[in-house]
């Protein structure tokens, strides 16, 4: 077992520090037109508010990072995704993630980014490999390396392990250093496979165990197609942190996933006189 590593991101202002030492971050996901049919029409049209009220409500409810996706379909993305960064950043001051699979994309941020990002993400493939790593070097951005390659997602959490390792050896080879990697097991959705979360829950324990990396994961993918997804999200979010992930991205606004989250902390020794869980149940009670 490898102790864990600390990963710290910045903007111009303020920086995180990650680790399994400290209190889990949130990264909040609102800030994605995929399957939010209202944000997709407004980007669409040049309209940035829901952008600015969703940045502002993740941040005010407890996100400390934000993920940031402009992947409309038929969209530019190159034009678009900076746009959005802007508009962000324009009404909060925290590091972003930046979630693209476009490498123009993700450059044009990286160009008018000021501070160290986490780049969303780079995976196993070699054509990935080649064209997000040197990115990240370049502009000294920390990398989310998600556990899949060339042969598509691997179906057991000790292939995933490989990805990862795979991942880590590239990255490290570059210069990048191993803090600056977060590793993302991939969560997909258990409405289509019921065993989905086992292999996921798995990869996560023996990539924290071997590596000591810090790790995240779209929480809210397992509930994809099922019922009650809040509760879903928030028992699943339970056990990956339990198992190691440090930074899942998640909706903050939920007050399910807030609590759950705290109540993992709090039984894990993250949260010293229980002062967060009192904390967010006061204010909770006088709203
Ligand atoms: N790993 C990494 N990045 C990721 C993912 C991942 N980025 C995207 C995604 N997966 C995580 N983000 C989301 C964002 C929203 C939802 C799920 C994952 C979601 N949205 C609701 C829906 O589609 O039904 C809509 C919410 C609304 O309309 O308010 O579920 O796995 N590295």
């Amino acid at each position: 077992m490898v102790d864990g590593l600390r990963t710290t991101f910045t903007n111009k202002q303020h920086s995180v520090t990650i680790s399994r030492e400290l209190p889990t971050v949130m990264i909040g996901e609102r800030i994605n037109p995929t399957g939010r049919k209202k944000v997709l029409a407004a980007f669409q049209a040049g309209d940035f508010e829901i952008v600015k009220t969703d940045a502002r409500a993740q941040v005010e409810a407890g996100a400390r990072v934000l993920d940031v996706n402009a992947g409309v379909p038929g969209g530019d993305e190159v034009d678009l995704l900076p746009k959005v960064v802007q508009q962000v950043l324009s009404v909060v001051d925290i590091p972003l993630c930046i979630d693209t699979a476009n490498p123009d994309a993700l450059e044009a941020v990286l160009k008018i980014y000021e501070g160290k990002p986490l780049i969303n993400s780079v995976n196993g493939e070699e054509k990935s490999l080649d064209t997000v790593l040197p990115l990240a070097k370049e502009y000294g951005a920390a990398v989310i390396g998600l556990c899949m390659d060339d042969n598509g997602i691997p179906a057991s959490p000790e292939g995933r392990l490989a990805v990862a390792e795979k991942i880590i050896q590239r990255t490290t080879r570059l210069g990048i250093a191993i803090e600056d990697i977060v590793i993302d097991p991939l969560a997909m959705s258990l409405g289509a496979d019921t065993k989905a979360g086992r292999v996921t829950l798995g990869a996560t324990k023996l990539i924290a165990e071997e590596f000591g990396v810090n790790m995240t994961l779209g929480a809210s993918n397992i509930s994809f197609g099922l019922p009650d997804r809040k509760m879903l999200n928030a028992g699943f979010l339970i056990l990956a942190i339990q198992a190691g992930v440090t930074c899942p991205i998640t909706n903050p606004l939920v007050s399910e996933i807030r609590t759950a989250i705290l109540s993992a902390d709090l039984a894990l020794g993250r949260d010293d006189y229980a002062a967060r869980w009192i904390k967010n149940y006061r204010s909770a009670k006088k709203a």
